[in-house]
């Protein structure tokens, strides 16, 4: 089998790559030109000599429509997208480019190259804002950020190629998911990656934050993008939500990782800073995966605090051997 990953350079890239070559599938992924280093985490991963690299960027259809040529995939997954809820209030046109026309591009550049390719979209639980309660595939789309608009198009776009052209297109509804591969900006990996500055005296003495009362439904990326495969593996596309059924305060993470990192009490390591306060926010995100668990038969390995450990005794790690993930262009954001 032959997969075409759109954002293999990502987090869910890195494991959704490693996944599938452990399932001997000849993986392709697609990356964009940078003045950086771009591949840290398929190092990492130890998978860049097996990953085969094609050059793309969702604002520029022909160059879709060449990497789905010269890979001819059986699979597709959409993993690309401008992924920061934060930078789409100050980037609301390049978010609804990228992370909302995109997939249109995507999906146009499949139903004219081959319309029998399986398709496989990054939806979000940003797409249900406030929506009270443990949220399903039927909960209604409220989205409170221009990422969660972006999203709800190319989710609807989806479904929309799904029943105008009969393609085989799915989208995972996936809640937040984390790992020591985390883009630095996310309050989870800026917590572990900070804290454990703080441990080794590498840096500052303060964690500078957001909203700490806000609550996500956070699970591991690793588990996640087993959900993604086995979404195509069904004999018909459709839409799954993708969580652990738990939701967590970002004090709860600070918390548990300050005690990882026996650092005392929280409240002495962190400054409120209003910049990163959002003009509108989620307050509280939980997910119901029970359609995932009875359909694909999926469910969470992970616990929270097995997250939470995993992320900062990773970077704890990299502090007490002084390698910093700056320093060695992961994070690049
Ligand atoms: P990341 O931000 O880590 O990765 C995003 C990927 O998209 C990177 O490979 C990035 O490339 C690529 N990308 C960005 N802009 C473009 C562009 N113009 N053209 C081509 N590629 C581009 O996100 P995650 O791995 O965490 O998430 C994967 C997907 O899942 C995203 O679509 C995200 O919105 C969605 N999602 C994520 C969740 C999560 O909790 N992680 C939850 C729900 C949905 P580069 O390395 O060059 O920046
Ligand atoms: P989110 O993740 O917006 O849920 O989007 P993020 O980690 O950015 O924020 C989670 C919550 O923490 C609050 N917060 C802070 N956030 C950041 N980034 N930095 C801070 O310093 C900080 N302090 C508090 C935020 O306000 C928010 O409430 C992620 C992305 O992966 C999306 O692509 C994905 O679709 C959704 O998860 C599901």
């Amino acid at each position: 089998m032959r997969a075409l990953i759109f954002g293999v350079t990502g987090q869910d890239g890195a494991y959704l790559a490693d996944f599938l070559l452990r399932k001997n599938y000849e993986v392709f992924g697609t990356f964009r030109r940078t003045s950086h280093k771009c591949f840290e985490r398929i190092e990492e991963m130890q998978n860049m000599e097996k990953i085969n690299t094609i050059k793309a960027d969702l604002a520029d259809q022909g160059s879709l429509q060449n990497a789905i040529k010269e890979s001819e995939p059986d699979e597709i997954y959409n993993l690309a997208a401008q992924s920061f809820v934060g930078t789409s209030f100050s980037q609301p046109i390049l978010t609804s480019d990228i992370t909302g026309l995109g997939t249109l591009r995507v999906l146009e550049s499949i139903r004219q190259v081959n319309p029998d390719t399986k398709f496989y979209q990054a939806s979000s639980s940003e797409m249900f804002g406030n929506y009270p309660g443990a949220k399903n595939e039927s909960s209604p789309f409220l989205p409170r950020s221009p990422y969660g608009v972006a999203k709800i198009f190319a989710h609807n776009m989806t479904k929309h190629y799904r029943e105008a052209y009969d393609m085989f297109t799915s989208c995972g509804i996936l809640f937040n998911h984390e790992s020591p591969l985390r883009g630095l900006e996310f309050v989870t990996r800026r917590i572990s990656y900070e804290i454990s500055q703080i441990k080794y005296k590498k840096k500052k003495d303060k964690i500078h934050l957001g909203n700490l009362k806000a609550k996500r439904d956070w699970g591991f990326a690793g588990d996640y993008v087993e959900a993604m495969w086995l979404m195509l593996q069904q004999n018909n596309p459709d839409d799954y939500v993708i969580a652990t059924g738990e939701s967590h305060s970002v004090e709860e993470f600070l918390s548990l990782a300050t005690e990882i990192t026996d650092l005392g009490d929280w409240h002495d390591l962190v400054e409120i800073d209003k910049k990163l306060l959002r003009p509108t926010e989620i307050d509280n995100l939980l997910g119901d995966s029970s359609k995932a668990q009875q359909i694909l038969g999926w469910k969470p390995k992970i616990s929270f605090k097995e997250l939470v450990k995993m992320m900062v005794e990773h970077d704890m790690d990299y502090f007490r051997h002084q390698v910093d993930p700056f320093e060695s262009g992961l994070n690049k954001n």
